[in-house]
């Protein structure tokens, strides 16, 4: 008896320091518009979290269960991707809009609840068209008391970087996503924030280790990052631990994050300039007054003087980043065996037959089906393994469970793009060009695709991450295991190219994902979708008879008719446009006013202009996409 009631405590004891360990966090996020003017230069409306803006970070521990309770107050529909978690399990808490779950339309409410069994540094940030541009995103750190470098700091710190745009993006995507702006120039940011915030100053004490967390949670451009007269080392990136690398100089595309050990000198006399540069190549052009470079401070005297940063160098050239594929995981995890599965696509910019700049992978430009695809899976039964009951446009890839996935991405356009892949880290195998002085190399002439006979050797222990750079006119070559059932989206991470169609789905272990992600999946995101007047049931084509009869789904724009280029329709539109105003232009993006309609043939095109319009002159667009 004795020796039971032991058990029955101990048991208890147990269960007790688990519920210590694995505790639940709550956020209550009420989701309102708020005006904010972190670069000091124009106030604008944000989006807020309870009134605040910056966003509250979301911090747990390893094991924890996070529930955020979202009430939308905004005026239009909301989700939040909690980037870089696996959500094993929990695909309905994904957030992507349209994929796994319904946009969440104002007024209603929809609560995030999935354990994390991860650690390292993420971000949450809105998958909802184009909402996250709009300040909807921050840093989600998971701490961990056993990281191999555990005991090497003495303090941490979380900072981010971003671009930031004065306009909304609701007025800034009809210009974008326009016959006047038919290269797809993307639009420029008006400045770069340093945890959103300018000239700031990171205060440090002498002799000390701080563990610094670096994400780029921008829409669009990467920075350079580096500080004065300090080396640092990096142990970890994208929550993937890393055997400590020495660096001076960072790349961090958006989405990516690093996290740093950065020991302070043991002098106090002077503060060290942190400087983040935005990487100019990806603007179409560079106004004058955008100010590319920042300085903001490691403090060690508030006393002493603040130096600007003596940028001496051309970015593009002499800034040669640490090269990520070269780092290797603490958990030495070996190279994947070969593929039971490869998926080859190529990235190219495109028009189509209304004069607009698309994104494709594999002439697919990524078009919303009319029922999330999660839950085409979940209503689909045995054919939810038939891929064609997701749509030709959202570009479904249906996976078997465990099997070793390889994604061969080949560039051909002249831009480079960061693509990330929702529920899986992954190793990275093989890029061309590398980082580094030659990264532009293919950028003229043909693209260089990837050629499995002649390859660099891949490496032993592959670097993880879950977003990677792809490099103008060049390749990268990834492999992950589909141990993780969902649908998930691989996409670029500049959320213009996102809402270009740069992007497609997979769907992993459809079988499995029928039961504990149905299970997970309350109530509630059903009535969420009811509230949005969106289908949750059928096909993408919402067909709940006939799952192969996909008539009626979405599809992307028609193309053009053969021999009609970017830059056919920009001498058309130009030389339209002078016959109406009298006057020749240059165009960035953006006549709002002006309504190009074609009809049946796009060679006479007629214009209705409601006034006149202003039109500004870029610096130098080149022949082909920049990006
Ligand atoms: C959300 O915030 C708005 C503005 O402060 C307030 O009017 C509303 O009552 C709040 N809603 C909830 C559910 O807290
Ligand atoms: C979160 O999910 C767990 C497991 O399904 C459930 O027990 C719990 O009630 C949920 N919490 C909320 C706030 O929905
Ligand atoms: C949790 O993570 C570990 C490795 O980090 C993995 O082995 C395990 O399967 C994961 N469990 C779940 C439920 O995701
Ligand atoms: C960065 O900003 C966040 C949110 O405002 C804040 O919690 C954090 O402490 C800041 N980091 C530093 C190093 O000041
Ligand atoms: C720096 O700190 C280490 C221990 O953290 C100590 O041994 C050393 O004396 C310190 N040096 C200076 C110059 O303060
Ligand atoms: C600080 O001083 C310690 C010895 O006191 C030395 O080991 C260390 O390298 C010094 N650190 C720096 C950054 O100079
Ligand atoms: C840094 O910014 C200043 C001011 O905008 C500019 O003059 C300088 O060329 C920039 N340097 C680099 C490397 O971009
Ligand atoms: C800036 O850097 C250059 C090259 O390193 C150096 O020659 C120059 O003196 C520096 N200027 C200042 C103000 O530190
Ligand atoms: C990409 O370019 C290669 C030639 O470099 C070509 O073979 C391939 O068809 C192109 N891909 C697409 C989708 O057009
Ligand atoms: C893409 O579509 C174009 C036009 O229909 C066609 O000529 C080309 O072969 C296609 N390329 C691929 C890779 O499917
Ligand atoms: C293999 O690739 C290298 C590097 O791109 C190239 O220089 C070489 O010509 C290629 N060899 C063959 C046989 O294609
Ligand atoms: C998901 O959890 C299962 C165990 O339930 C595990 O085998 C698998 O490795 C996990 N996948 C990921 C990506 O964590
Ligand atoms: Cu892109």
């Amino acid at each position: 008896m004795a020796i039971l009631r032991l058990l029955v405590l101990f048991m208890a004891a147990v269960w007790q320091a688990q519920m210590c360990l694995a505790k639940t966090v709550t956020h209550d996020f009420n989701v309102t518009w708020v005006t904010a003017n972190p670069d000091g230069l124009a106030d604008r409306k944000v989006v807020g979290i309870n009134g605040q803006w910056p966003l509250p970070v979301i911090e747990v521990d390893k094991g924890d269960r996070l529930v955020v309770n979202m009430h939308n107050a905004l005026d239009r529909s909301a989700s939040i991707h909690f980037h870089g978690m696996f959500q094993n399990g929990t695909n309905g808490m994904d957030g992507a809009s349209m994929v796994t779950q319904c946009p969440v339309p104002p007024g209603s409410d929809f609560t995030y609840n999935f354990t994390i069994n991860q650690s390292g540094t993420y971000w949450y940030h809105c998958h909802t068209d184009y909402c996250y541009p709009d300040g909807y995103r921050q840093a989600l750190v998971v701490h961990d008391d056993e990281s191999p470098f555990h005991n090497d700091y003495d303090e941490e710190m979380t900072i981010t970087v971003s671009d930031w745009y004065h306009e909304m993006t609701e007025d800034i995507a009809p210009k974008f996503l326009s016959v006047y702006n038919p290269k797809g120039a993307e639009p420029i940011p008006d400045a770069f924030l340093f945890n959103d915030t300018m000239n700031s100053n990171l205060v440090v004490k002498p002799n000390t280790t701080y563990l610094l967390r670096l994400i780029n949670i921008g829409a669009f451009v990467a920075q350079y990052f580096y500080i004065e007269d300090h080396t640092f080392k990096i142990v970890e990136i994208d929550g993937v631990y890393t055997e400590p690398a020495e660096a001076d100089t960072l790349y961090i595309a958006v989405a990516q994050r690093y996290a740093i050990l950065l020991t302070t000198k043991n002098t106090t006399d002077k503060n060290y300039p942190i400087v983040t540069v935005a990487d100019s190549v990806l603007l179409d052009n560079i106004p004058s007054d955008l100010q590319l470079n920042q300085t903001n401070w490691l403090q060690y005297n508030a006393e002493a003087d603040h130096p600007q940063a003596n940028i001496t160098v051309d970015v593009a050239s002499d800034l040669v980043p640490f090269d990520d594929i070269t780092l290797v995981p603490t958990d030495g995890t070996p190279l994947l065996p070969e593929p039971d599965m490869e998926i080859q696509v190529d990235v190219q910019m495109m028009n189509l037959d209304n004069g607009d700049g698309y994104a494709f992978l594999n002439n697919i430009s990524y078009t919303m089906p009319k029922v999330p695809s999660l839950y085409t899976v979940f209503s689909a039964g045995e054919l939810a393994t038939n891929q064609a009951v997701y749509g030709e446009f959202t570009h479904p890839m249906v996976l078997e469970h465990n099997q070793v996935v390889q994604i061969v991405l080949n560039n051909n356009d002249t831009g480079s793009h960061p693509f990330h892949l929702h529920g899986h880290n992954f190793q990275l195998l093989d890029r061309q060009p590398p980082y580094g002085p030659n990264f532009y190399d293919y950028a003229d002439g043909d693209p260089v695709p990837y050629d499995p006979n002649n390859h660099t050797a891949f490496p032993a222990t592959p670097a993880r991450r879950d977003v990677f750079v792809l490099p103008p006119q060049g390749y990268f070559v990834i492999r992950f295991v589909a141990d993780n059932p969902g649908v998930w989206i691989f996409h670029c991470h500049i959320d213009w190219h996102l809402s270009q169609g740069l992007a497609m789905i997979l769907i992993e272990a459809p079988t499995q994902i029928q039961g504990a992600d149905r299970s997970n999946t309350p109530q509630q995101h059903f009535d969420v979708c009811k509230a949005a007047g969106i289908p949750y049931e059928g096909n993408a084509a919402a067909n709940t008879e006939d799952y192969q009869d996909l008539t009626g789904q979405n599809e992307q724009v028609g193309w053009l008719p053969a021999g009609f280029t970017a830059r056919g329709i920009v001498a058309l539109v130009f030389s339209c446009i002078s016959a109406v105003l009298g006057v020749v232009f240059i165009v960035i993006y953006g006549l709002s006013d002006i309504k190009f309609k074609t009809t049946s043939n796009i060679a006479q095109p007629t214009f209705e202009t409601t006034e006149s319009v202003a039109v500004t002159t870029t610096g130098n667009r080149a022949e082909n996409y920049r990006d």
